[in-house]
């Protein structure tokens, strides 16, 4: 999913204002059957996963940046004090393979601090974006190889063929993405970065279980870009798939669920409503959700756990001194 902070300053984005370029038939498809099924669950839900066209990704970029989210800040200032450490414990002509590379910004912190990095892959499920920013990553940094793979990351990836690194190969996932998969799913990545990672080691950023009060502001923001972003879903199901969701009638919802360690994202029906898509009409009682995101918080322990069953060896973890992320 997203990086983020080349972004800072991007203005309010209306629902027309971004150019989207039009979605490939395949993702067309997926997009149309997924929302059918959730649709048609008792808990009507859909993947998080499809609030990053242009215009999502744009609001995402305005909340890294809001007073009240402090992951990414807090990630990159760990990033810069510990990088120098980090790169010891890599050593020197690493391979350095990023899950979901976004922007490429926080991985330059690590690549600077590196010896003579070798061969750098970015992978992303957006071609375009992907290519772009691995561009400027030739540019800024013409030594290192640097070799995008447009990939769904979540599945087995074959890496681009070439001599083996002298160095490790090392995974970089930031930005807690983890704690957007389900746990299950979430074992499934680290064991699929265990088999690609042949190995070598992953460097892993997650949000970590704070105050309730702390986590429901992060996802309850004053200026309602988190409302607009989770509404970008119907924005999106209405221009992409013609289905006629009214915005007004349904309202942001976000808590944390202590139980499950999650904050959980949903869109409430203001009241009794149908929406249509395609020739099926689906019923929202009042107050009922459509589930549109969990963001699971960690322990350092769990993490650990999750680490070594995923046939890792848990190595250094590096925390801010409030201990948040
Ligand atoms: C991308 N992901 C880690 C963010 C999160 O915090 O779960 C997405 C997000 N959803 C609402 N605000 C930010």
């Amino acid at each position: 999913m997203k990086d983020n902070l080349a972004y800072a300053g991007v203005q309010d984005v209306a629902e027309t204002d971004v150019e989207q370029a039009p979605l490939p038939a395949v993702a067309h498809a997926e997009f149309l059957l997924d929302l059918r099924h959730g649709l048609a669950r008792q808990q009507k839900s859909i993947s998080p996963k499809y609030f990053y066209d242009a215009r999502g990704s744009g609001l995402f970029d305005r909340i890294c940046l809001l007073p009240e989210y402090s992951p990414t800040r807090t990630e990159l200032t760990i990033l810069q004090r510990h990088a120098r450490e980090m790169a010891l414990h890599i050593g020197p002509k690493a391979e350095i393979i990023e899950f979901g590379a976004g922007s490429m910004q926080k991985v330059r912190v690590l690549l600077d601090a590196l010896d003579h990095p070798q061969r750098y892959v970015p992978i992303d499920i957006s071609g375009e974006h992907l290519h772009a920013s691995a561009e400027k990553m030739r540019q800024a940094y013409p030594q290192l190889q640097v070799e995008p793979l447009i990939a769904d990351y979540t599945q087995d990836l074959v890496l681009p063929p070439d001599v083996p690194p002298e160095g490790r190969r090392v995974g970089f996932f930031p930005g807690s993405t983890l704690g957007n998969f389900e746990p299950l799913d979430a074992l499934r990545f680290m064991r699929m970065c265990a088999r690609t990672l042949q190995g070598g080691a992953l460097i892993l950023g997650a949000d970590l279980v704070k105050h309730p009060d702390t986590l429901h502001a992060a996802y309850n923001d004053s200026q309602g870009v988190t409302a607009e972003f989770n509404r970008n879903v119907l924005v999106r199901a209405n221009l992409e798939l013609g289905a006629d969701f009214k915005l007004e009638h349904f309202a942001h919802s976000a808590f944390y669920n202590a139980p499950y360690q999650r904050i959980e994202m949903h869109l409430m029906s203001t009241c009794r409503q149908t929406v249509h898509l395609g020739a099926t009409a689906y019923t929202f009682a009042q107050g009922e959700t459509l589930h549109t995101e969990n963001s699971y918080k960690f322990t350092a322990d769990g993490l650990r756990q999750l680490a070594q069953r995923a046939g890792f060896a848990p190595g250094q973890h590096w925390c801010d001194p409030n201990k948040q992320f």
